[in-house]
């Protein structure tokens, strides 16, 4: 394809222009068009199965530069841009982040497309468009205020289709209109499609915050990801977006499934579905319905169903498994309440315990029990998560059906999270070991060759001197923060929750600034940085955030500790915040409460780029522990299989948190909340309710942690001073990093699951 060529017709006939005329959002806008039907144009893989990837969240970043890289045209863009007097990177600046996804979750989906189509497998994705997404975070008075988060302008990277589906709710009609993203596979010459669907007439942005009239289902059903679920109304409208993308996805399935000369009957032979977590579990029930529909019988349809799909778990927090009132599920999708009742008919018949149940005495649905009972294949997303699922959260259903569950660890995409995040790195890395690690990353193993080589060492640090350079003039420009490139970065980037414990890094912050006040400084300056969204709803995590806003502005006016410790909590945490961060990062905070972390990938994604961890020995970290050795990551905490036990009420060994606060160093920490000096800056009740509830509750343990992580801390701030033999941990990091690339991830679940 001449680029050349098709950008500069683009240009004149959208904009009357030749492109060197253009500003950048018209250059931005030409490639959006240009790059969109590139990928558009690409055949999809061949193959006689499909997989079809149901997600609530996809959390894709922008797209520009990953599509202009998958399609081989980055470098052939940059030099053209570069001919004009321009600059691809501020071109790609104007494209606005789609915020389809609220962490991890929704991140590891777009990994997954992104890697599935790199291998040439067919494989595409099935979601909402939502116009608003998660929701923008500003900063007010300290606090987190939320507002809608549009991206659909008028050119985006939906491809329109006349695909419309009927969707029936009790009572009404819906329509479900698909518009796809391409998914462009790196080397393969293939392309995938997210398939996103929407309602017909989607509402304007509310005029006041994300604040709207939650029974407007008709109108708003594709206005946010995960509305505020406070109230009733709330709650259903989340029911209604399941099932709305549940039944819409799987007519799709089996239009395609006839299209492609196969009848219902053959479902299973032709068709996988992957349902990530339980948002869209409803896809069993509604398939089964279709395919009475169609003429086979309860079995078979069953038979079928359960021979397609499979169940991926993402976390083991009881408050985030999903359990329906039935009477959600009557009012939103009646359709779908005698097949549920059959379906909890026979899981009885297998199985009398009614813990294994799908519907309780209290006449709740509980999803992940529908998806392990109807499902063939149930996996866990780190070895101790699916280990921890097998023995304890799952057990029954262990004991059940052995053979369902499998571990698959997740990975994320080198191809953004590496290459196109960091070039420096990589440039470095294909210096050493040449570019065979695209296509197989085990091979950046070949980095520990250089392990003793002073030139490659220096200049591997020289490269994260100039991310964070990078980044400070990126910060500036954002939130007019002025940082110190010679500090030590220290990041902790992730959705905000107490079993992630920002709160005790919050403490780590505290004990520093007690400690410079009173004229102990530390070895070496240290920012903490920040970046997290907390759910609307959730208020200690809004708390938290008041509590790390009140000590960044607390530092801000303190020059006597300014020059050594500083906090920030990054405006609006996105994917594209954490392509600037992470390359600059030096310390990984991994500091979850052992067991609550499913996996975690931006651990992944700060390894590959020379960060260390600080983490307990939870989800992923554990393996990240194994991969580098002891020497080269930092790990404390309680284990695992104490903090279970310490949850469990036999035995009397429950933690009780006023143990571990009845100590000098801890109470000084946490009574720091209700001190003056934080008083003056913050909102009394809020810093109040967050005292008490680490002090009398602390439901994750920070206080259990604290003062191991504190002087692990210290230890790593005291280590980072030998440069060499921290540069030797990073070249480790990067080394052993491999493993953990998505492409590994998707080849395991093809292998063992999908067998495409
Ligand atoms: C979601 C929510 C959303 C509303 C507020 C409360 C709350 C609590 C928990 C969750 C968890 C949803 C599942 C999830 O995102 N799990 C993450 O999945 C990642 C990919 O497998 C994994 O790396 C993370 O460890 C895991 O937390």
């Amino acid at each position: 394809m001449d680029l050349k060529e098709r950008l500069e017709q683009t240009t004149r006939e959208r904009f009357g222009l030749a492109p060197d005329r253009c500003d950048d959002r018209q250059l931005y806008e030409a490639l959006l068009i240009v790059t969109r039907r590139a990928a558009e144009e690409r055949p999809a893989p061949a193959g006689e199965r499909k997989l079809y990837y149901f997600s609530a969240e996809f959390l894709m970043g922008k797209l520009l530069d990953n599509n202009l890289l998958a399609l081989g045209l980055r470098d052939q863009a940059q030099e053209l841009l570069a001919s004009w007097g321009r600059d691809l990177n501020a071109v790609e600046e104007q494209e606005p982040e789609p915020s389809l996804g609220n962490g991890g979750l929704g991140r590891l989906a777009a990994c997954f497309l992104d890697s599935i189509a790199a291998l040439g497998l067919p494989g595409d994705g099935v979601g909402l468009c939502y116009h608003y997404g998660l929701f923008r975070q500003k900063f007010v008075d300290n606090r987190q205020a939320e507002f809608p988060d549009p991206w659909i302008g008028e050119e985006s990277w939906l491809i329109p289709t006349e695909t419309v589906f009927p969707v029936s709710c009790g009572g009404f009609d819906l329509k479900a209109k698909l518009w796809d993203v391409a998914i462009p596979g790196a080397h393969s010459g293939v392309a995938n499609r997210l398939h996103l669907f929407d309602v017909e007439e989607p509402a304007p942005p509310p005029e006041q915050g994300i604040v709207f009239d939650k029974t407007d289902i008709v109108h708003h059903l594709t206005s946010f990801l995960y509305p505020d679920d406070g109230d009733e109304a709330g709650r259903l409208l989340r029911v209604y977006q399941q099932y709305f993308m549940v039944s819409a996805g799987a007519q799709l399935i089996l239009q395609e499934l006839k299209e492609r000369g196969y009848s219902p009957a053959e479902l299973a032979d032709h068709t996988v579905i992957q349902i990530n977590d339980t948002h869209p579990s409803m896809v069993i029930p509604e398939l089964i319905r279709l395919l009475t529909a169609q003429g086979l019988t309860m079995d078979e349809a069953i038979e079928q169903v359960s021979r397609t799909c499979a169940y991926t778990n993402h976390t083991i927090l009881a408050e985030a498994l999903e359990k329906w009132p039935m009477a959600f599920i009557e009012k939103v999708a009646p359709q779908l309440v005698p097949i549920i009742r059959e379906l909890d008919r026979r899981a009885r018949e297998v199985c009398p315990d009614p813990a294994l149940a799908i519907l309780d005495e209290k006449g709740l649905v509980h999803m992940a029990h529908m998806d392990i009972h109807y499902g063939f294949s149930v996996n866990g997303v780190a070895a101790l998560h699916t280990e921890i699922l097998k023995k304890s959260e799952l057990k029954g259903f262990y004991g059940l059906y052995p053979d369902r569950f499998n571990n698959k660890t997740n990975g994320v995409t080198l191809r953004r999270w590496l290459e196109a995040c960091n070039p420096a790195l990589t440039r470095l890395i294909d210096e050493c070991i040449g570019g065979g690690w695209r296509q197989d990353p085990g091979r950046l193993v070949g980095l520990m060759d250089f392990m003793d080589n002073d030139r490659v060492l220096s200049h591997l640090l020289t490269v994260k001197q100039s991310a964070r350079e990078r980044f400070c003039r990126t910060l500036r420009e954002a939130q007019g923060i002025e940082l110190d490139p010679n500090s030590i970065f220290d990041v902790q980037i992730k959705r905000l929750h107490e079993y992630k414990r920002q709160q005790m890094n919050a403490l780590y912050v505290i004990q520093k600034y007690l400690e410079i006040r009173e004229g102990r400084l530390p070895e070496h300056s240290v920012t903490v940085l920040f970046g997290a969204k907390a759910a609307p709803a959730y208020v200690m995590a809004r708390h938290i955030i008041h509590l790390i806003l009140c000590l960044q502005r607390l530092i801000e006016n303190d020059p006597v500790v300014r020059p050594w410790l500083r906090v920030v909590m990054l405006e609006n945490y996105n994917v594209t915040w954490a392509e600037q961060l992470i390359p600059a990062a030096d310390i990984s905070e991994q500091i979850s409460l052992a067991s609550k972390e499913a996996s975690g990938t931006g651990n992944m994604k700060l390894m590959a780029n020379g960060a260390v961890t600080l983490g307990t020995l939870d989800g992923a970290n554990v393996e990240i522990a194994e991969l580098v050795g002891p020497g080269n990551i930092y790990t404390f905490g309680a284990h695992s299989d104490r903090v279970l036990r310490l949850y469990d009420d036999r035995g009397g060994a429950r933690y009780r948190s006023l143990d571990y606060y009845h100590t000098p160093r801890v109470e000084r920490l946490v009574d720091f909340l209700l001190s003056p000096e934080l008083l003056e800056l913050g909102d009394a009740r809020a810093l109040a309710e967050l005292w008490r509830d680490m002090k009398g509750k602390d439901w994750f343990m920070a206080l259990l942690d604290v003062e191991e992580y504190i002087s692990v801390k210290d230890l790593a701030v005291r280590q980072y001073g030998d440069r060499k033999s921290w540069a030797r941990k990073m070249l480790v990091n990067i080394a052993k990093s491999g493993y953990f690339s998505s492409d590994r991830t998707i080849r395991q679940y093809n292998q063992d699951i999908w067998h495409l």
